[in-house]
């Protein structure tokens, strides 16, 4: 850079320093705009009552009134200055929000930009015509009322309005890496051929030309985790989309959670040899397959893939979260020992696909198009806001979510239902749409497998999509029998196509307990008790074990989360088949059974410890553990031991209280150490 450029530059960067959240090096410039908003309800016309100040991510509607079917769909308008420098000529200006939910209508100086439809995936729109130097207004009309073309049009969750992911100003030269291609990072990483001896892949960098006489060249270069370069390419710009085809010999392979490992790929922009641009992305090289016999394989060997479906809802937060929050559900993941993980029923926040980049978890990504509802009243086939609209977010997931190792699955659907004259029309048929968007995933990307969520006869989906997964609920009592029976013949009668489990599970509350010996609490729509919850998921998993064939085994769910058309268990307004609460504060028995099988850590836990008040002096004793074998004391006094009976549990079937306080312990062996855990129980 020569020395005048660079001080205008740097004048330049100083004068948004003010703002930044990050900068990346290199000349284009990101401005985190999180700060300094305001808004309020379109409806108040009074000029006189004033906006409330908020920072972004933000949704108006994180705690509505539980019990209730009317939260909040409606539209906000938020707004903030944007203060840009006065000399804005030669440089380019673009919004980019990561998420703003459902539909978006963006505005400078009062003068319309455009409009973005679809609350959970990322847009990008050029302003650079609308702003002025110095001071001017930025305003966005959120909205999350409904309508019937823009996803989802049903769903069992809460669709939160506002611009409930972050926001950034990037600042580009005239001539510029496209950040408008689907919002994507403007560089697709094509993972052409991987096998363990070679990487073969074409980094295809997407320009963006305001002056495009110029001498243009880009060249890209790939490092390994420790910085060295291991393949690099330059050339001419000949064309927008500039295609260069590299090769790493002896990879290391992005190998789930045994190694995530990351290369990260640098594609820089040069006119008449300055650097103009440059954008920096990281990606794993991986194969994978799955057999409809023995499952999924990732680099060639067997790997279960087990987890949990999760939503973006956090207590107090809605789907606004920050990175505290997917920080923590990482760390829970994590704890609890899943391989894998299902992002129910939307693309979500960019921060979890990074996260599980970097943790090795292989993630089932979907799009909202989701029922249930088969579409009744609104319509399916021949509305054609809703086939474009799910056709729009298809491609933004894809080129989005494009270079995340992470993602092994494009989800198609959840649980649409199927027309059978009585209830669902037959303009409530979907499955020619279906077939349609699977069509479009594997055209924009082949190199990745494609599946289905269902709950009816999966007979009329066969062919729709790579894989079949169900979303199977079965009762406590007998979800070993019944899940193994059920999973055999969907096996049996899928024509050859592999079988996973997109959901299963059962509700689950920590404030209602049962002692499952005696068997006298009956389940109820709003008696939920903690240990019947367990015992389903303890039959569900046995069978799945026995199960190989299953190619994904994942649980609904992962918290606890807000659906306002809910009235059950303890709390109006909530799913409560979560393995940890809605405020991430409590583990249910669930969360430590799974991590008894999953993660090899020694471990030891009492389950039904919150379950405090007895009023029967029999009951049993269970533990999760992964140890032998472990004895149990009551108030001090040695009742026995008991082995692990190879579902990581250990019982003692009767046990007697005594009247008043029961000081439980147990205590197992890990090679020299102890392991212990206790808690209390009273009887009345
Ligand atoms: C369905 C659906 C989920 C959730 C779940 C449940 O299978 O896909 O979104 O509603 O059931 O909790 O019953």
């Amino acid at each position: 850079m020569k020395t005048n450029n660079l001080l205008i530059y740097l004048a330049f960067v100083a004068f948004l320093f003010p703002y930044m959240g990050f900068a990346e090096d290199g000349p284009r410039v990101s401005v985190l705009l999180n700060k300094g908003w305001e808004y309020k309800p379109i409806r108040i016309t009074d000029k006189n009552i004033p906006y409330t100040q908020v920072t972004i991510p933000h949704t108006w509607n994180a705690s509505y009134l539980k019990g209730t079917t009317d939260y909040n769909r409606e539209t906000m308008v938020y707004r903030r200055d944007l203060e840009l420098p006065l000399q804005t000529a030669g440089k380019r200006f673009f919004l980019y929000f990561e998420g703003v939910n459902s539909v978006a209508d963006v505005f400078i100086n009062h003068r319309t930009v455009g409009q973005h439809r679809g609350g959970y995936t990322a847009f990008c729109l050029e302003i650079t015509d609308f702003v002025q130097g110095g001071k001017n207004l930025l305003e966005v009309w959120a909205s999350n009322a409904f309508r019937t073309d823009v996803l989802p049009i049903s769903g069992d969750f809460n669709v939160y309005g506002g611009i409930h992911r972050p926001c950034h100003l990037i600042v580009t030269d005239e001539n510029c890496i496209s950040p408008l291609f689907y919002a994507s990072p403007g560089v697709l990483i094509h993972q052409d051929s991987v096998t363990d001896n070679k990487a073969e892949f074409t980094v295809e960098t997407i320009l963006s030309l305001r002056k495009p006489s110029a001498e243009l060249s880009v060249k890209t270069t790939v490092f390994d985790a420790k910085g060295k370069i291991v393949a690099e390419k330059s050339g001419a710009v000949t064309e927008e989309h500039v295609k260069h085809s590299l090769q790493i010999d002896n990879p290391i392979l992005w190998n789930g959670k045994e190694n995530p490992y990351l290369y990260s790929v640098r594609v820089e922009l040069f006119e008449d040899g300055k650097l103009i641009d440059c954008v920096k992305q990281e990606t794993g090289f991986r194969y994978y397959t799955v057999d409809a016999d023995k499952g999924f394989f990732l680099n060639g060997k067997p790997l279960s893939l087990y987890g949990f479906c999760r939503h973006e809802d956090f207590a107090g937060k809605g789907s606004a979260l920050s990175d505290t929050e997917y920080a923590r559900d990482m760390e829970l993941i994590n704890e609890v020992g899943a391989t894998a993980m299902r992002l129910a029923h939307y693309p979500h926040g960019e921060k979890m696909y990074d996260l599980c980049d970097k943790n090795g978890i292989i993630l089932w990504t979907e799009i909202p198009m989701c029922g249930p509802g088969g579409y009744d009243y609104t319509g399916y086939l021949h509305n054609q806001g809703f086939e474009e609209n799910a056709r729009q977010v298809t491609r933004e997931l894809v080129y989005q979510k494009y270079n995340h190792p992470s993602v092994c699955f494009w989800g198609i659907f959840n649980e649409l239902l199927i027309s059978d004259g009585v209830r669902f029309q037959e303009y409530d048929n979907p499955v020619a749409f279906v077939k349609e968007i699977n069509a479009l995933f594997k055209e924009l990307d082949p190199s990745r497998l494609t599946a289905f969520a269902t709950c009816v006869d999966q007979s009329h989906y066969l062919g729709c999509a790579d894989l079949v997964a169900w979303n199977k609920y079965f009762s406590w009592k007998d979800s070993y029998k019944q899940a193994s029976d059920f999973f055999d013949e969907a096996r049996a009668t899928s024509k050859g196509y592999p079988v996973g489990v997109s959901e299963y599970g059962a509700a689950g509350s920590v404030n209602h307990h049962a002692c499952i010996i005696d068997g006298s609490v009956e389940l109820t729509s709003r008696m939920h008790p903690e240990e019947y919850q367990a015992v389903c998921h303890e039959g569900y998993w046995k069978a799945f074990t026995e199960r190989p064939f299953l190619w994904a085994k994942l649980i609904w769910q992962f918290s606890d989360m807000q659906s306002s058309i809910r009235k059950e268990g303890d709390t109006d307004g909530m799913n409560d088949k979560g393995a940890v609460s809605y405020d991430r504060k409590t583990k249910k028995d669930i969360f430590y059974f799974y991590k008894a099988n999953w993660n090899p850590e020694p471990m030891l836990y009492i389950t039904s410890r919150r379950f405090t008040q007895r009023d029967k002096a029999e009951t049993w004793v269970k533990l999760y553990s992964n140890l032998k074998k472990a004895t149990l004391y009551i108030n001090g006094v040695k009742i026995g031991t008991q082995v692990n009976d190879g579902m990581n549990r250990m019982i003692w079937p009767k046990v007697l209280l005594n009247k008043g306080e029961n000081q439980i312990r147990v205590e197992g062996r890990n090679g020299k150490n102890t392991i212990v855990d206790t808690c209390t129980w009273y009887l009345e």
